[in-house]
């Protein structure tokens, strides 16, 4: 993919090129140049925070030397997530969809799940699902095809698959083609080992990123994008456990919900949230089952935490 990179008006030095973020370990990157180069990079500057799918301008260190990113494009969005003190972590940038994976094994988070989903309804970009591991269920995995079956009547796509047997990859790859993809979940559900199955040279991809280093400096990796044909990329996170959105304000958090947010219109007060309030049409659809009483939970749990973080920040401008 040549990257479209905007060098930035701020960035006047004449060895820079565009390349596009495909690794960040600790501290170094790996950068692609417009010819599929791949370059060590560390971040030239403390304001210069890339991540990868970002677009940079970078300055080649050269044979085996390591160059520096000097500027980020603007970004189209940034998946990001609450890190341990409370701020938001970027995670990758210009991404165009989410694909959640999940499996019977390790046993499905839900919460997480619809964190997931959620953040990427906040940042207006498609969602589907990955049940993986099929090869392990045969017909039997009852509570996970409860929970699937609940994802997909509120209009999630579900793909099954299996990266050990290969079954469903190829319906996968379709989805994939052509677009910006990360594979989010709980550790273990298979999304490395999917990854491998789907991009022939993957695995050796990650390799020659470990040689490389020599002192084992990049086994590390935060994030790392596997290119798929001329436009496409599919990016893995290996460290990222537990997942929490950064909140938007409490009345936004309901966008993250497509079918509470599809009702909110109908309640008596035009800024409902569905929480205390009287005449409610999402709390009318929880009781007779048309809304799952469990994504409801799950609303209520990320709004008020959306509240407790809102109220906190005001006390805090307050004494500012
Ligand atoms: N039976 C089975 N095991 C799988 C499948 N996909 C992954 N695994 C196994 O699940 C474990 C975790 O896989 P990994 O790809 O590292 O998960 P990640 O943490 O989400 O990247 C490994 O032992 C894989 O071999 C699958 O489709 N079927
Ligand atoms: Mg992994
Ligand atoms: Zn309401």
């Amino acid at each position: 993919m040549p990257p479209k990179v905007p060098v930035k008006p701020t960035d006047t030095h004449s060895d820079a090129q565009a390349g596009l973020v495909v690794a960040r370990f600790r501290r170094d990157f790996l950068v692609d140049d417009a010819s599929g180069q791949r370059h060590r990079c560390l971040a030239g500057r403390r304001d210069v925070r890339p991540v990868v799918g970002d677009h940079v301008t970078f300055i080649p260190g050269g044979e085996d030397a390591t160059g520096r990113i000097t500027g980020v494009a603007r970004r189209d969005n940034c998946l990001a997530r609450i890190d341990s003190r409370g701020g938001a972590e970027p995670l990758a940038a210009n991404l165009t969809q989410l694909l959640v994976i999940v499996a019977s094994q390790p046993p499905p988070d839900a919460l997480v799940i619809d964190r997931y989903l959620c953040a990427a309804r906040l940042l207006d970009m498609r969602a589907s699902i990955i049940h993986n591991k099929i090869d392990l269920d045969g017909a039997c995995a009852p509570a996970l095809t409860a929970l699937l079956d609940e994802y997909r009547s509120i209009g999630y796509r579900v793909f099954a698959a299996s990266a050990a047997s290969g079954e469903g990859l190829a319906e996968i790859s379709a989805a994939l083609a052509d677009e910006i993809t990360s594979f989010v979940g709980q550790s273990g559900v298979g999304k490395s080992s999917l990854v491998n199955a789907l991009i022939p040279g993957a695995q050796q991809s990650v390799g020659r990123i470990s040689d490389k280093s020599g002192e084992g400096r990049h086994t590390t990796t935060t994030a790392l994008a596997h290119r798929l044909g001329d436009s496409g990329m599919v990016i893995d996170f290996p460290g990222v456990r537990g997942y929490s959105p950064p909140l938007p304000e409490p009345a936004s958090v309901q966008s993250g919900y497509l079918e509470i947010a599809a009702l909110s219109g109908a309640c008596r007060f035009a800024d409902c949230l569905h929480d205390d309030e009287p005449d409610c049409a999402v709390k009318a659809a929880v009781a007779d089952a048309r809304i799952s009483q469990r994504r409801y939970q799950s609303y209520v749990h990320l709004l008020r935490l959306a509240r407790r973080l809102d109220s906190a920040q005001a006390r805090s401008a307050r004494r500012h």
